[in-house]
């Protein structure tokens, strides 16, 4: 069996890639296996390895019926090598190639370029389970543990599949990249990963939704963009990684949103009127919703680095070798190859944030962040729709750009929420009113100390979700602890 829509379990690694008839390669992620599985055990989900958990594993990339659900011990997990299908005839959609055949091997002369954007891709996968690894010890429910443990094994299919191409396509060197995608660790002083906010601690639940909403949604928008390559397999495993990101931001959406559901109703239960009076409202053992604006304002604020520069070099290359799109690129209608147009960029010049037209094909990494706080006011409307529902008058905001950034045009510069330009001494008087200070941390990881592990019981400070996984009634064991 070579390439198909379902999955061949009869290898040790589950794939529709015709691993079956392509020893070099099985070999190869066959001796990396072991390593992985270190890995997850030494930083993956801390103190559950045994447990039994209600999983989605992909048994197709049919997107109609992609995946089954059972209980699977995390260790024994299927990380599976899944492409989506071939699109026969498919051309290099944009850049200096537009046109030409898509490209079923590495071009050499794009092949350095190339094998960075795996790797980073790749890099980014693991450092998201490490940086929540601690968490299942304060989960809020069985149904929210196993979230956290589904999202934890899709990252680690990610990293998999990243390695695929690494092995597939990149010979010595990749195997090499391969190694030190296990070796890096997030926040490590000597093997950091490779991104800024890879290296953060996700501390807590609402961070955690948090991290899922905002850093997950960076996962979205660059697996879009390097879904359109005209490097075929890349862009097949990007399309088929993007069907299981949407779980990822489901988690995120929801649970910030279960939170403020559960705020708003204790405080209309207290007859609280002024949701910013903070002290009240968290002597409820729930969380103000100032609180959440400021940690969205943090992780927004952290993802939005992600996107590089704003301006850069690097994403004009990537999108002129035909490497790396733009967002929906197959839906835009221009002519792909942008040399003459132009993008606006907001910039500091002369002391105030200015909105620059520069060169289209520079701008490519702003463009992508601002098709990325699109998509993310979608979530925050629905968010505030919650708070209105309560009759609560409270709006959450997504910062401007230009607010903490440590990457890029706002980079030395100090910018209000608003997205006025302050000096350091305005920074450090008001920073603890924007972002989460060491109180307010200390509250959030008082308030959520204690997990809530009874089947169909939910921590005194979120909503239960609206429905189970899979259709699973409301007291369902999504995770038996001690089987
Ligand atoms: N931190 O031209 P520049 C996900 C470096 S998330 C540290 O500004 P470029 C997921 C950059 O490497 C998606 N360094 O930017 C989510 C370069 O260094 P070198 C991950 C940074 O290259 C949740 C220099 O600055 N995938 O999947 O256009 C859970 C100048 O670069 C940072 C990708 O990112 C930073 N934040 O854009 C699990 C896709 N930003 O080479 C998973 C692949 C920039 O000069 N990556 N630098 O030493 C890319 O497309 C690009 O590398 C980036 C950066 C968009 C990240
Ligand atoms: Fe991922
Ligand atoms: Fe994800």
């Amino acid at each position: 069996m070579s390439e198909s829509i379902h999955v061949d379990y009869s290898t040790r690694i589950p794939n529709n890639v015709g691993l079956a008839e392509d020893a070099r390669v099985r070999r190869a992620l066959e001796k990396w296996h072991p390593g992985y599985l270190d890995w997850w055990m030494e930083r993956g989900p801390d103190g559950f390895q045994q447990a039994l958990v209600y999983l989605r594993t992909a048994v197709s990339v049919d997107p109609r019926g992609w995946a089954v659900f059972d209980f699977v011990r995390m260790p024994e997990y299927k990380w599976g090598i899944l492409l989506a299908p071939k699109v026969e005839g498919r051309t290099i959609p944009f850049g200096r190639h537009r046109g030409e055949p898509a490209w079923q091997e590495v071009p050499g002369e794009y092949r350095a370029m190339l094998r960075r954007l795996i790797v980073i891709q790749g890099d980014t996968e693991p450092a998201s389970v490490e940086q929540q690894r601690h968490l299942g010890k304060t989960a809020p429910s069985l149904y929210d543990l196993r979230n956290l443990f589904q999202v934890n094994v899709e990252e680690g299919r990610h990293l998999w599949a990243m390695v695929y191409l690494l092995f597939k396509y990149f010979g010595r060197d990749g195997r090499e990249e391969a190694e030190e995608l296990l070796r890096r660790q997030s926040g490590s002083q000597d093997a950091p990963r490779m991104l800024g906010a890879f290296n953060e601690e996700t501390p807590d639940w609402l961070s955690f939704f948090m991290f899922t909403f905002f850093t997950d949604r960076d996962g979205k928008m660059q697996l879009e963009a390097l879904a359109q390559s005209g490097f075929d397999p890349l862009s097949r495993t990007c399309r088929f990684m993007l069907t299981e990101e949407a779980h990822h931001m489901f988690v995120g959406e929801t649970g910030v949103g279960r939170i403020i559901e559960r705020t708003c109703q204790a405080m209309r239960e207290a007859g609280i009127d002024d949701p910013t009076d903070v002290e009240r409202v968290r002597r409820l053992g729930v969380i103000d919703l100032p609180l959440v604006q400021k940690k969205m304002n943090l992780h927004f604020s952290l993802t939005l680095d992600l996107f590089g520069s704003e301006i850069s070099t690097n994403a004009a290359n990537a999108f002129e070798a035909g490497l790396k799109g733009r967002f929906r690129e197959d839906k835009i209608d221009d002519d792909h190859r942008l040399e003459h147009d132009t993008y606006p960029v907001p910039r500091v010049v002369d002391g105030e944030i200015r909105i620059e037209q520069v060169p289209a094909l520079t701008a490519l990494n702003c463009r992508l962040r601002d098709d990325y706080i699109r998509d993310c006011q979608g979530g925050v409307n629905r968010w505030n729709r919650i708070i209105r529902k309560y009759g609560y008058e409270f709006e959450l905001r997504l910062p401007h750009p230009g607010f903490h950034r440590k990457i890029g045009e706002f980079r030395g510069h100090h910018v209000s929420p608003e997205g006025k330009l302050l000096d350091a001494a305005q920074w450090e008087a008001r920073k603890g009113a924007w972002l989460p200070n060491d109180d307010d941390q200390a509250f959030v990881e008082e308030l959520m100390a204690t997990p809530e592990y009874r089947p169909g019981h939910y921590a005194r400070w979120i909503a239960p979700p609206k429905s189970g996984i899979n259709n699973k009634p409301g007291d369902f064991e999504y995770v038996k602890l001690h089987p």
